[in-house]
Parts: structure tokens; sequence; C-alpha cells
């Protein structure tokens, strides 16, 4: 049959498209911060998105400047989000659990002039501020005053002046990892927005305006960008937003309080929800479908989901790079074990390490033909040309598809590892690790925890002489990286194995667990 195609005019606004489209629901609820309550309508999301535009041009922001949001969820998200995208600003979305080694790279490689950051994460951006010539000017989401979010959107006028942007410009910005520690810029157009909203969205997960949405996964993932933000907004639904972080308490809270219809979450969030005694019963919960993204979900856990919450889990596999999810399974077609199949829209093909296409069964690496590729890696053009080869993307996994053309994940074909869904290097880890006084050498691998999930674990050889503990050298890695990357384990080797030209074979460490 014809593959779905979204037709989007050359002059294109995505943050006006998704504001128009609820312009006849002023009333209804558009977001709820599900810690302090607030709730913010779609009319007052279109003023203040409109507010903040307006006040972004008064303070001499030209469209394609870029600006950077390190903010956590709550409503001002995206006022601040789509104000820029309405000025033809480039927000660029960055992960908030980061350090502040990691912003400095990212502020300096964008060259964001405005930074818009939540109070809480100040400090990680103070010694920043006057450091980078490029980054202008600061507001604080959460507090009000004149150099707030709030203060910015109090000054600028309500009325409605859309950029004259075009379905190709760049619209958004999120940063990538790589295996080889610096983040990438990746580039996204203002017509990527409505092609996964539509492709996925709609036509993958039925998403309507009766539905309450809830994304375990952040506004600056792109999966949690989609989840909680631009799906939700393309029909006019409403979207509970968590600012802290999604522990299984603060998950069930919200499942219990405001009843969403659509959940989000992740193989290692749904197994600590599964895990949790104080869990609520199905009769207590509204939903209707679940997804999961970020690293392949065990067939147990989706099994013992559906069976304990009568709904099924829609595992399927997005990138950063193509915006949002596919390849996924299907309501009531869902084989679990399996990512599913294709996403209407969207061609896959599996291609061999000689660069042949593989047939049923044979493992690949899977490559992705859609209209949500991104533009290209900013300031990074070796990379974007391995990855963004012509029309296909690589996405770097491996996978193998069986004759109902469902495919099946087969990990990586780099050494990065996925914990909780979110990249991490080993090689940064390692780095991390050695620079620890006692270490020597460090290796580090993923390793299955016994729900089937990857964590990182390290080898470690200590200095002659030396001595630390296993704790010691955790708490030396969440301090120094962000929290998520330290190893789970760690074992002390006398030696690490390595080629004859001192490589370290990682595939035998593998091997061993
Ligand atoms: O990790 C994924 O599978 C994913 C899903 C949707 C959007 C982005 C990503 C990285």
């Amino acid at each position: 049959s014809t593959p779905p195609r979204v037709e989007i005019p050359r002059d294109y606004n995505a943050a006006h498209d998704l504001l128009q489209r609820n312009a006849s629901r002023p009333d209804k609820v558009a977001f709820i911060d599900a810690s302090s309550g607030a709730q913010l309508s779609y009319g007052q999301l279109a003023e203040q998105a409109r507010r903040f535009a307006n006040a972004l041009r008064a303070r001499g922001f030209a469209p394609e400047t870029r600006v950077m949001l390190a903010m956590l969820d709550t409503p001002e998200w995206p006022v601040a989000f789509l104000g820029c995208i309405l000025a033809g600003v480039v927000p660029v979305a960055v992960n908030t659990l980061l350090t502040a080694k990691d912003f400095e790279f990212m502020l300096r490689d964008s060259r964001a002039q405005a930074l818009f950051v939540s109070k809480p994460l100040l400090p990680t951006f103070e010694p920043l501020i006057g450091k980078i010539s490029t980054l202008k000017q600061v507001f604080v989401a959460g507090e009000s005053g004149e150099r707030s979010v709030a203060g910015l959107v109090a000054a600028g006028s309500p009325d409605q002046e859309v950029a004259g942007t075009c379905s190709d410009d760049a619209c958004f910005w999120l940063y990538s990892s790589g295996s080889t520690g610096t983040p990438k810029g990746t580039v996204h157009l203002h017509s990527h927005v409505v092609q996964t909203a539509e492709l996925y969205g709609r036509a993958v997960l039925g998403i309507r305006e009766d539905d309450v949405v809830f994304s375990a996964a952040k506004l600056f993932f792109a999966y949690g960008l989609g989840n909680a933000l631009t799906f939700p907004m393309s029909v006019g639904a409403t979207t509970v937003l968590l600012p802290g972080r999604p522990t299984p308490a603060d998950v069930f809270g919200v499942l219990k309080k405001h009843q969403p219809t659509i959940f989000y979450g992740v193989p290692t969030l749904y197994a600590a929800l599964l895990a949790d005694a104080n869990r609520p019963k199905k009769s207590e919960l509204k939903l209707r479908v679940c997804t999961s993204a970020g690293e392949a979900l065990p067939a147990d856990i989706g099994k013992r989901w559906t069976a304990d919450y009568a709904c099924e889990i829609l595992d399927g596999i997005g990138s950063t790079e193509m915006l949002h999810i596919f390849l996924s399974n299907k309501p009531g077609k869902v084989r679990y074990g399996t990512t599913g199949q294709a996403v209407p829209g969207y061609e896959l093909r599996i291609v061999g390490d000689d660069g042949r296409e593989c047939g049923n069964g044979e493992i690949g690496e899977l490559q992705i033909k859609g209209p949500s590729a991104a533009l290209m890696y900013w300031n990074n053009r070796a990379k974007t040309k391995s990855t963004f080869a012509g029309e296909w993307t690589r996405s770097g996994d491996k996978y193998t598809r069986d004759a109902d053309g469902y495919y099946t994940y087969g990990g990586r074909s780099d050494d990065m590892l996925k914990v909780g869904g979110i990249y991490v290097s080993p090689f940064e880890v390692e780095a991390c690790l050695m620079t620890h006084p006692a270490i020597l050498e460090a290796a580090v691998i993923g390793v299955s925890d016994s729900d089937g999930l990857v964590k990182p674990k390290a080898y470690v050889v200590l200095k002659p002489t030396q001595q630390a503990s296993a704790a010691d050298l955790q708490a030396h890695v969440k301090n120094l990286l962000a929290p998520y990357k330290y190893p789970r384990w760690i074992e002390f080797v006398p030696e690490l194995p390595k080629t004859a030209t001192g490589k370290i074979q990682r595939f035998k460490l593998r091997a061993a667990n």
C-alpha cells in the first residue's frame, strides 16, 4: 500500500501550527504541573508563547540565533520552547542531569546567546555565566522578577507575530550522545514536529483530544518531547508534567491522581514499578495504552505489566536523529520480545557488514528512511556524513527481521550502552575512573541485571600499593559525571585483556558475564 505522506506547506512555523490547532479550545487544560498543581490552558499557553516570542524580538534575538533551554518539566518549558520557535529563534534543549563541563561544551558548541534555566539548576550554570562570551542573557524559570522567564513573558506584547520560517528551516536542536564523548548538536526542522505527531502519535498510538498523557521521559529527550508536548498538542490532549525524578512512588502518584490514559515509560522504570510493593490495583488507573523506548523491553516485563494492568506496552525504538519512533509494536499486534514493525511512513532496511541488505533472520545494522531525519550534526561534518547517508540514516543498532516484518534487537554496533534509556559512553566512564588516584586502568562494559536491563560494570586494575573500595570508586564517578553513568558493579582484576597493540578487548569481558 502507498506509505502515508504528511503534506506540509513551504511557509510554515511548527509552533504556530501546534497553537493554531488548539485555537478553538482556549479553556481546555494543556499542561498540569504534578508537583505544584498549577495548570495552563491552551489559551494561556498561546498568549504566553506569543509574549515570550515578542519579548525575545524586543531584546534583539534575531531568527536563527540559538538559545539554550536547561529546564525542568514545568509548564514554563512549552512556553519557552514554543515562544522561541514562534520568533524563529532556535531552542537547544539540553539534558538537565548533565554536569557543568557538559553544559560548557554545549554552550560553546551551539553559541547559544541566551540561557533559560530552572532555578534548582542555576548553581551548576553559575560558574559558566560570564565565562562564555557568546552567552549574553540568562533567564531563570521558577521565579519572578526581571531576569526570570515569567518576567520576560510579562514584558512581551501579546500580539500575534510569527517569524517567516519555512518547513525546511532549523526549528530546534537536541544533543545526541556519542561513543567518543562529545555530544552532537542534532538539528531538526519545522516539518519534523508534525511528521512524527502524525505518523507515530496519531497513526500508531491513536492519540486523541480526550487523552491525558504522562511521560516519565523528560521533555529534553526526543522521546519525551513528542510524548508530552508535540503529540498531545497536535490533537488538543492534556499533558501532566513531573518536574522531579520519576520515582515509582511519584509515577504511581500521578497515575492515580491525574488518571492518564497514555503513559510513556522506559524498561527500567516498568521493572521498578512492577517491583513496588505499594503499587496500585488496575481498577485505580485509567490507562488505555503504554509505550516503552530507550532500550529493548524484556518480554517478561511487558507480559507482567499487561497481566496486572490490562494494558499493552507498545515497545518501540526511535532516535534523537529521527526525532521519534520509527519502529514499534502496534495496539492489538504486540509481540513481546520484539520491537514490532516499521511505523508506516518510514522504510527500514537491515544492512550487513559487507554493505548488502540482509534477508529475514540475518543480523545487520538497522537503517531508516523517513521524513523526520535530522538535517545534520552541528560542527561535525564527518559524523554527519557517516550517519546521514543520503536518504538513509544509520541507527548503530543491530537487528533481525522475521517473515512477518517484526524486528528483534541484537545489540549496538558500537560500544555505547543504553542505561535507563539514555546513552552512556563506556570511554567517558573509564576516563573518569582513571582520574581516581588509586586506579591504573579501567574498562567499562554493559551487563544485564536480574530484569535483563543493561547497566555499566567496571573492571578496575589498581596501582601497586594503592587501595580503594567499590563504593569509593562509585562515589568518585557520581561526583564527576551525570549520576546515571556510574558503574553499578566494580570488579577488581590484576590486568585487563588486551590485543598485541594494547587495545582493551571489551568483548572478552562481555563474554565473561
Ligand atoms: O530511545 C529511543 O528509542 C527513542 C525513542 C523516541 C525518540 C527518541 C529516542 C532516542
